[in-house]
């Protein structure tokens, strides 16, 4: 077993609803993580869970008819479902409602009772159902609760108090001398702030309601909520069961939360575990949320997205990569749509799917379909060079960028390999070697570095999108994809004469407006569903003006005033990927960047060019023609081209690096 262990937990969801995409997104990042460290060879715990008890469940049950057991056991069922569906590799799944976990309850109440640190006193105060909180008038938000807008009852009970108050002064020493137990850093002065406000004692019991955990030696009173749930941590690595295995995975690494549970996690958390002589975990992270048009989801908003639909309609992967790709570290995010079927088409389709597909023809065209071998090292150009260099420096800082929390700026790194790749193979154009019997050699180079710079990226690219990893790696020709570790990452591990697989796109692109028009779920929260149905209108009373238009095409004899040729707007556009136009054999389909926009153009040089040569050209496209469709296929624009008396055709390029989108006049 690795000396080193990992030890990650997702907070423990509440099954009184079934869970959306912000759910989804806290278990995949710490689900990256732990792949990550395993990855790295290190002994690897990785938590989730639900927290089952409290009195908003009690009422949930209720009002669906059925027990509390009954009502909690269906939806945590589909908890278990979706991190399925979504491949988290979880370690254990905690229900608070498990025997072994009431014996750890209940045990900490005892000692912290029997230590003096819980006493018995009466509560009266404003109670949020919804948030299990009490609130002191100061709190409350034009008489509301001001964490949920709802409104508050006034409650007073006889009840068990922990006395937080004594932990302040030692939990503020604990955050000085560990800058990094909360993150991100930008949260640590706000938990400092509240904190000095000075910390009150917390009731941790109620007499109101049974759905829990009941104090043990007085048997009226249910021990409610943070006592309950945040022990969910120690129970599942054998906290008073197996003192081994909990030896050697406490303290936790990090526990990764909402921003909305952040203040339990490192102010009530920490008390606790002052409380009971336990060390503190070394980090706490608080995400940012993942929102939607009408702000944070909540299922009361009716504004939910459910992740489940998301992967059915573009798999696992894409929706992984989405969240993961979009939450920069500690901030909020917006989901729509769109913004998700972008994301699969730039980054997973055209860059990382382009890779490999475009790899893969031209080993099967020039290399027999195998892993050629590579030139002696003296042979390396520079740009061979230079590809092997940004290779170590993203593995190196993909690694830094975890250590950190960071899956976001991890997922930037590795893109950048997959950009570098692509521009290896434009720089390089093995098609042009592989005309010249001369440069054989140069070719094989060139194919064995973009090869290995692909297993490189097959390697990296596995703990966030798995399914992914394991497809990139069997179309290398590569096996035992689990049994890979951090140090295979070093350059030189592909093996000559593998026979490389072959297969469909993984990523195909997806035509956006097409989904979002045909999307019958009227998904209201779809920031641009409306504009896509705006588009698609406004699109066919373009092509009825086009036939119109017709008509007024100018002869090539006549000539035009400066003004005319300004109407042609004329841009630069980057090919992003090439595909030939299935049962035309003349056309070529495009798809071009023009500085953040997206086309597709169609054109007619099947003839004159393999898809591949043109990928990483910037071209010239009329940019304000109407679209067109040929052979049913969507023409957003028309590149320029050149062709000579005898046929020969050439594209037009520009002599020097201009950005994609720039005006040609
Ligand atoms: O709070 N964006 O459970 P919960 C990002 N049982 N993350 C989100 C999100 C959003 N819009 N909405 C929810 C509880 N989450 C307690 C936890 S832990 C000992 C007890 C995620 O079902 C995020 O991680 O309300 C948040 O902290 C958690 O779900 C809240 O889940």
């Amino acid at each position: 077993m690795a000396d080193k262990t990992f030890y990650i937990t997702t907070p423990i969801y509440y099954p009184s609803n079934r869970l959306h995409i912000g759910h989804a997104y806290t278990t995949v990042y710490c689900d990256a993580l732990a792949r990550w460290h395993r990855f790295k060879g290190e002994d690897v715990f990785f938590l989730t869970g639900s927290d089952e008890h409290g009195q908003k469940i009690e009422r949930a049950a209720q009002e669906s008819g059925k027990t509390p057991e009954r009502y909690v056991e269906e939806i945590v069922a589909t908890f278990k479902e979706l991190w399925q569906r979504l491949n988290i590799s979880y370690d254990d799944f905690i229900r608070t409602t498990e025997k072994r976990h009431h014996q750890v309850v209940q045990e900490i109440f005892r000692r912290l009772y029997e230590k003096g640190d819980i006493y018995k006193s009466t509560y009266k105060g404003w109670y949020c159902t919804p948030c299990e909180t009490f609130w002191t008038e100061s709190k409350l938000v034009d008489g509301c609760c001001p964490d949920c807008d709802r409104p508050v009852e006034m409650v007073a009970e006889e009840s068990y108090f922990f006395r937080m108050s004594k932990y302040a002064r030692p939990l503020l020493d604990h955050i000085a001398a560990h800058p990094e137990f909360i993150q991100p850093a930008t949260r640590r002065n706000e938990m400092i702030a509240f904190i000095n406000q000075g910390l009150e004692d917390l009731c941790v019991s109620r007499t109101t309601f049974n759905w829990g955990i009941p104090v043990p030696f007085d048997e009226r009173h249910v021990i409610y909520v943070w006592i309950d749930a945040l022990t969910n941590y120690l129970t599942a690595i054998g906290y008073l069961a197996d003192e081994d295995k909990f030896g050697r995975y406490w303290p936790a690494d990090v526990h990764v939360v909402g921003k909305d549970i952040l203040r339990f996690h490192t102010i009530i958390w920490p008390t606790i575990l002052m409380a009971a002589g336990l060390p503190l975990p070394r980090q706490v992270y608080g995400h940012g949320w993942v929102l939607v048009k009408s702000g944070k989801m909540s299922k009361s908003k009716g504004n939910v997205v459910d992740p489940l639909a998301l992967i059915e309609q573009f798999g696992a992967d894409a929706v992984r990569y989405f969240l993961l790709r979009e939450m920069s570290f500690g901030q909020d995010a917006k989901y729509s749509k769109r913004a998700l079927m972008e994301r699969i088409n730039s980054d997973l389709a055209n860059d990382l799917g382009n890779a490999f597909h475009r790899t893969q023809t031209m080993l099967a065209r020039f290399c027999r379909g195998q892993v050629p071998a590579p030139d002696p090292v003296s042979s390396r150009e520079p740009i061979d060079a230079d590809l092997i260099n940004l290779a170590a420096a993203v593995v190196e800082n993909t690694d830094r960028a975890l250590t950190e929390l960071d899956p976001n700026a991890a997922l930037i790194e590795i893109w950048r390999l997959v950009g570098a790749v692509n521009k290896y193979i434009d720089q390089t154009e093995p098609w042009s070697l592989a005309k010249d019997p001369a440069k054989s050699g140069r070719l094989r180079e060139v194919m064995y570095n973009v090869c290995e710079a692909l297993r490189i990226t097959a390697l990296l690219v596995a703990p966030f999108l798995p399914e992914t990893g394991k497809a990139l790696w069997r179309r290398l020709g590569l096996s035992d994809l689990d049994g890979q570790r951090f140090a295979d990452l070093k350059w030189g591990g592909m093996a000559p004469g593998v026979e490389i697989g072959r297969g469909e796109p993984l990523f195909p692109r997806l035509d956006i407006d097409k989904i979002l028009a045909e999307d019958e779920s009227g998904d209201e929260e779809d920031e641009t569903a409306a504009e896509a149905g705006e588009k698609a209108a406004a699109g066919k009373d373009q092509q009825q003006e086009e036939k119109q238009d017709m008509s007024q095409e100018p002869t090539s004899e006549e000539l035009i005033s400066i003004d005319e040729f300004a109407k042609v707007k004329l841009r630069l556009a980057k090919v992003e990927s090439v595909a030939p136009v299935p049962g035309a054999d003349k056309l070529l389909a495009l798809q071009v960047d023009m500085g953040g926009e997206k086309r597709q153009i169609v054109a007619g040089i099947a003839k004159y060019y393999q898809p591949e040569e043109l990928v990483g050209k910037t071209i010239v496209v009329v940019a304000n023609l109407k679209p067109a469709r040929l052979r049913g296929m969507l023409s957003q624009g028309m590149l320029l081209a050149a062709e000579d008396q005898e046929g020969k055709l050439g594209v037009i390029t520009v002599d020097r690096d201009i950005a994609p989108g720039a005006v040609v006049r």
